[in-house]
């Protein structure tokens, strides 16, 4: 294997990573650091180093990785692996041997006596890669257990290794023991995938190696290969021959990357093929149409336009058909690939927003049981809430909560009203302030700008039921704004603020899978209960959630005014109360805060996209205005926002999520318009001119993200996906078209849209749960242990590591590819309807 440029181990077909990534500093292991192997294009193994335990969890610790020392004589990459707690540092080192590598752990000093038997070497594979394959074990043959059905142990906790912060993932009843997987087999050489020379690794010892499954202690959990190192030993310790399946043949096949949902007659249509450096690109394309009887017609020969090399590791070509209209069934022949069918008709995009509306936000709502059918997604759950989280705490996902409650309440006193609407953000059960902010806010802009009335759905606040394909008279988006504004206006009125978040106690309660409602016991937290004593509606369990409330600030209650506001012209006409009650909380933030919401002038700028995001009081005093039409509001804001027209575009600045610098140019500056996009159809003609002067600059940023690219849309992200930023830089060219329609190509609408269906890199799936022809079929919801999805998420996308994109589509566990938030689905929502705006355009 060869040390290549960006200083990892290649061969055809198979590469090995040494901590070319590493592990993150918030979310902890994410499966994907240490020691990793991609074959045959697919990355297959994870996470090898030194652990302290057989099957490291989440928030186990590991050592903390030094610099890379890379010798390109002997061809060998280096890192100390830095236990500070237990004075250890181990180095680990790779070099190439025959058909592999080899690993070597060196010690300067003796394993600490408290590690011994603990530190060892793991390396990690993910199990739904080997479901269906067999292993050896020196000459047993094993299979690889579809499901976790080997045995455990339990041990004291005294000897467990603390994980980060003090968390414990496991709930021992009070009986102080801790779950240790026991080997499902031992010996020198063990071998993955035998039969399968696209997964088959080895790896060789003269120590004893283990294979364990990780699966009994997490559901994200690995078959980790494990050898410990041997107690009283300095020098090389420990040595293991990694042979990973090279071949001189392999050629990856083309990724044909294209809409699956289809194409309009009138728009763009352009496939992009991702190839092997190996491949040589043939110089025409077919595109097929399929008829009645499965025949196929070859309706048009592509001329392959070569787009060249992306991203280091594979070639690019485009093939367009955009003068195919003739409305039917296609499909794309290249290079020995025929994708599946997918249609081309006016209305592709008639019913594509329908799941994200129907099922994803509901399915995702708090406080309701939801039913579909026969089925259950979940019960009414969460009924015990809240608790005021008591100061300094620190806990899971970044919830903090420092001296101050800023509230009235005591710690761990309950606080009422709580138990109503909201979403869970993403796959996990709280509710965060961003997202239940941020997703009625975007419901409402839903409502503004398309009025939707589609009825599909039974939503009953009274009772907390939802019925999925049960239409009850009154529009969805209507009732899914009330199930946000129900939540935001209970946090303003019983605790004073929308909370940063209202989460879960404890890291036992955190990593909860299954029904939401078995979450809690719906019953009110009771000190003076023994624990799991129960009394009425009172129990002595502390599974509550926490409010935390130490993060307030006075600039934070301005988007609870916006989207409080934004949600009272939709709600007025069907929930008069509702709507009442929003504007009339709206208000009162705003007398309350107005002044001390103020930006500090001695403050640096706050940092925007395009520069001087400024004043957090102007949005919410726009929506204050469009809700009451009072003039005080107007007299706030416009002079701020015609500032902002005025202001010179700030300097670019690096998004700290990328790598490499591949996507500044997306973040280039230019001119602040989105204040001014908001208010353009209200002002009058020469507001008005003053924004359409801007409007070329405003354009040249939001489409010159995908420039370096053959998909055309700024693609990003390396700790999370990018998919949210696509779809929102999509949906601000169209509101560019909206009111300039001859300053914008209004493909730049559709580019995004085919990009979120399959016109992607590392595979052609559509990142919208259930739509499209070929869609994922495993995501980060809060289903994922059932290796499934809830249709209409959008799950993050492709992330970007090294020069490898990866969006897998068998384990739904890594959150920054797979983890659907909730208030990207609105935003794609809005996508949709503008895409079906531009489609009815162009097609006339
Ligand atoms: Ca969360
Ligand atoms: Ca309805
Ligand atoms: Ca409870």
């Amino acid at each position: 294997m060869q040390l290549n440029d960006l200083g990892y181990f290649e061969a055809r077909g198979t590469n090995v990573l040494v901590y070319n990534n590493i592990y993150n500093g918030s979310f902890y292991d994410e499966k994907f650091a240490g020691l990793e192997i991609i074959q045959r294009g697919e990355r297959i193994a994870t996470g090898g180093g030194i652990r302290l335990m057989n099957t490291p969890e989440q928030w186990d610790i590991f050592g903390v990785v030094s610099p890379r020392r890379i010798d390109r004589k002997e061809s060998s990459v280096e890192v100390d692996l830095n236990y500070e707690d237990y004075g250890f540092v181990p180095r680990f080192k790779v070099l190439p041997k025959d058909k592999g590598v080899v690993i070597q752990i060196w010690l300067d000093k003796p394993v600490p006596a408290e590690l011994v038997g603990k530190a060892g070497m793991n390396l990690e594979f993910f199990p739904a890669s080997y479901f269906g394959h067999n292993y050896l074990v020196d000459n047993l043959a094993r299979i690889l257990p579809k499901y976790p059905m080997h045995d455990t142990e339990v041990h004291p906790v005294s000897e467990k290794i603390p994980q980060y912060f003090g968390e414990s993932t496991f709930d021992d009843r009070g009986r102080g023991d801790f779950l240790v997987p026991l080997p499902l087999s031992t010996g020198h050489r063990i071998v993955m995938a035998p039969e399968d020379e696209a997964l088959r690794v080895s790896v060789t010892s003269d120590e004893e190696i283990s294979i364990f499954d990780g699966r009994h202690l997490a559901q994200n959990g690995m078959f980790v290969l494990r050898s410990l190192l041997p107690g009283g030993k300095t020098g090389k310790v420990l040595e293991w021959y990694l042979e990973p399946s090279i071949s001189n043949s392999w050629i990856r096949k083309p990724n044909i990357g294209f809409s699956q949902v289809g194409y309009t007659p009138a728009q763009k249509k352009v496939a992009v093929v991702e190839m092997d450096k190996n491949d040589s690109p043939e110089s025409i394309g077919r595109l097929l149409k399929v008829n009645p009887d499965g025949s196929k017609d070859v309706v048009k020969r592509m001329t392959a336009k070569i787009w060249g090399e992306y991203h280091y590791r594979y070639n690019y070509v485009q093939l367009d058909f955009s003068d195919v209209r003739e409305p039917g069934l296609y499909c794309i022949d290249y290079q020995g690939v025929e994708t599946n069918a997918f249609p081309i008709d006016k209305d592709v995009y008639g019913d594509k927003w329908h799941p994200s509306m129907d099922i994803s936000l509901v399915v995702n709502m708090d406080h309701m049981e939801v039913n579909e059918a026969y089925r259950i997604w979940h019960g009414r759950a969460n009924m015990d809430d809240a608790l005021q989280a008591p100061a300094n705490v620190r806990l899971h996902d970044g919830y903090f909560q420092g001296n101050e409650t800023n509230t009235k309440y005591q710690p761990l006193e309950h606080i009422p009203g709580l138990a109503v609407g909201g979403w869970y953000d993403a796959g996990d059960f709280d509710i965060q302030a961003n997202s239940v902010l941020n997703t009625t806010q975007d419901l409402a802009y839903v409502w503004r700008e398309f009025k939707p009335m589609r009825d599909q759905t039974l939503i009953d606040e009274v009772t907390q039921y939802a019925d999925i394909h049960v239409p009850d008279g009154v529009p969805d988006n209507v009732q899914l704004i009330m199930h946000g504004t129900v939540n935001i206006n209970a946090q303003v009125e019983n605790i004073g603020f929308v909370a940063q978040v209202i989460g879960q106690p404890d890291m036992h309660h955190y990593h909860h899978l299954g029904d939401a409602m078995t979450l809690t016991d719906g019953k009110v937290y009771d000190p003076s209960l023994a624990r799991y004593e129960v009394k009425g509606d009172r129990s002595g369990t502390p599974d509550d959630r926490f409010v935390f409330t130490s993060r307030f600030s006075p600039a934070g209650t301005m988007q609870d005014i916006v989207s409080l506001a934004a949600a009272y012209p939709a709600l007025k006409d069907y929930y008069p109360e509702e709507a009442e009650r929003s504007l009339k909380n709206a208000k009162m933030l705003w007398d309350k805060y107005f002044e001390a919401a103020a930006p500090n002038p001695n403050a640096p700028a706050m940092m925007g996209r395009w520069g001087g995001g400024g004043d957090p009081r102007i949005n919410a005093a726009i929506e204050l205005w469009i809700a009451t039409g009072d003039q005080k509001y107007k007299d706030f804001f416009l002079p701020l926002v015609e500032k902002q027209l005025d202001a010179k575009p700030v300097a670019p600045r690096s998004n700290g999520n990328v790598q490499n610098g591949m996507f500044s140019t997306q973040f280039t500056g230019g001119p602040n318009l989105t204040a001014a996009l908001k208010i353009y159809p209200y002002m009058d003609k020469q507001f008005q001119d003053k924004v359409k002067a801007l409007v070329p600059a405003y354009v040249n940023v939001i489409t010159r993200g995908g420039q370096d690219n053959p998909y055309g849309v700024a693609i990003g992200g390396a700790t999370w996906a990018g998919n949210a930023s696509v779809i929102n830089n999509a949906y601000n060219c169209y509101r560019i078209w909206k009111y300039f329609p001859d300053m914008i190509d209004p493909e730049y609408v559709f580019a995004g849209l085919n990009f979120i269906f399959g016109c992607h890199p590392y595979s052609n799936v559509s990142f919208v749960e259930g739509v499209g022809v070929n869609t994922k079929k495993v995501a980060y919801n809060n289903n994922r242990a059932d290796y499934s999805t809830i249709p209409g998420g959008i799950v993050p996308g492709l992330l970007v590591k090294e020069d490898f994109f990866e969006n897998k589509d068998d384990y739904p566990f890594h959150w920054g590819e797979n983890e659907a938030c909730i208030n990207t689905a609105p935003q794609y929502v809005l996508l949709c309807l503008a895409a079906i705006e531009v489609a009815e355009y162009l097609n006339k």
